[in-house]
């Protein structure tokens, strides 16, 4: 199903489907209660025989996968927080992978199966939910969080096949006892979904958790401490997301989410069962990562290649879909908080006299700019740091091209 709550762009995607249908059109008008002005049209997408045109992805973005697996480390947290002997292997395995790709996996983690199981299975009944329910957590334009197809409210091609459902999480909130998570879940979609919000406000704490131990394997793997970006990501404000992949009748032409970098300092992410579909640009070619059983796929962010002035990569990632299978994930993206200001330490990579390759930022800015006006790809940084012409900045890259109506920004 798809919602356009914009009255061109739901005529054209309406005529597309009609077209792929040989002119038997499957709208169902008025299905989607709120749309009070009539922009809203809800189709029956995912049931198409062929996919509508704005989902068909340029072939260079949507290129064959590679049959050969990402080789992608496996880090045991535990021991690498047991003591120095644990450390020293996490840390080399980090520091090769982030120098190379910026992916690697997590186990040793702490996270009850139970818990993981739970949000994957509370993802998996709220996709199921019907368009009604689910579009009273409609993303508004602009806006992070909430529930999204296609990002249509922006654009109208190169539309991923997919459905989310995101939502912020705040360390100071929870440390200060408020729920965040459980408030949004009954705000937006009713009291009846406080159990809901309940399992992602545990595993939203949970993945914090995760992720601040691997900030200590990372500040190790710079020589900085295990304590340097622990403590700089100790009062973060992350954002997770729910992604839904149905089944696809052309699951070659289209993608479930297209080729992106994360703008985020991490994600840690948790793939349903034996459907995979996360592949990694390396080499030119897209690569699948196939995560062990019971580990999380983690993958360094822009703003913690910014924290690195460029040494640890952030790389271009995708997931693709397929014909019979639906598929699921779960992407915890940590971000420091909002004002917090992005600068690499002496000794990340910006020792003296070492250029700075971007400008000071922070995160609220960042994410403004990446939702507002540019897509997030590997020249993001760049052109971010173009825009904000720093005057202190004497190293920043040359822009990129301008961004164009037809590229969607991530998280
Ligand atoms: O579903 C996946 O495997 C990747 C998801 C992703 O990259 C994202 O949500 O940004």
């Amino acid at each position: 199903m798809v919602y356009i709550s914009n009255a061109p762009a739901a005529s054209k995607l309406v005529a597309m489907v009609e077209s792929a249908r040989g002119g038997s059109l499957a709208v169902k008008g008025g299905e989607a209660d709120d749309g009070a002005d009539g922009t809203i049209v809800v189709l029956d997408l995912w049931r198409q025989p062929k996919i509508p045109a704005p989902f068909v992805w340029p072939r260079a973005d949507a290129l064959p996968s590679s049959p050969r697996e990402l080789d992608v480390p496996v880090v045991d947290l535990a021991a690498a927080l047991r003591d120095a002997a644990g450390m020293r292997p996490a840390a080399a395995q980090v520091a090769a992978a982030c120098a190379s790709h910026g992916f690697f996996q997590v186990t040793g983690h702490g996270v009850a199966p139970a818990l993981a199981r739970a949000a994957l299975d509370g993802a998996a009944g709220f996709f199921r939910l019907p368009l009604a329910t689910k579009q009273r957590a409609r993303r508004a334009p602009g806006m992070v969080t909430g529930y999204t197809t296609a990002h249509s409210d922006r654009f109208v091609a190169n539309l991923p096949w997919k459905e989310t459902l995101s939502f912020a999480y705040r360390h100071a909130a929870a440390a200060a006892g408020d729920n965040v998570v459980v408030d949004y879940f009954a705000s937006t979609l009713g009291d009846d979904f406080k159990p809901l919000g309940e399992v992602y406000q545990a595993y939203c704490e949970a993945m914090e958790e995760v992720s601040l131990a691997i900030m200590a394997v990372l500040g190790e793997s710079l020589g900085l401490g295990s304590g340097y970006y622990r403590d700089f990501f100790a009062d973060s404000s992350s954002i997770m997301r729910c992604n839904y992949y149905p089944p696809c009748p052309e699951p070659e032409r289209t993608l479930g989410t297209g080729p992106h970098c994360d703008p985020s300092a991490l994600t840690v992410l948790l793939q349903d069962g034996d459907v995979h579909g996360l592949q990694v640009l390396v080499g030119g070619a897209w690569r699948p990562v196939s995560p062990e059983p019971g580990a999380f796929v983690v993958n360094i962010g822009d703003t913690f290649m910014a924290l690195t002035n460029g040494r640890y990569k952030s790389c271009l990632h995708r997931a693709v879909v397929r014909r019979e299978q639906e598929r699921r994930s779960l992407a915890f993206f940590l971000c420091p908080r909002e004002d917090r200001v992005v600068r690499p330490p002496a000794g990340a990579g910006a020792t003296a006299g070492e250029r700075r390759l971007y400008p000071d930022f922070t995160w609220a800015d960042f994410m403004r700019f990446t939702q507002r006006h540019y897509r997030a790809d590997t020249r993001t940084l760049d052109a971010f740091a173009h825009w904000l012409r720093p005057p202190a900045c004497s190293g920043a890259a040359p822009a990129a091209s301008p961004p164009t109506a037809t590229q969607a920004a991530t998280v």
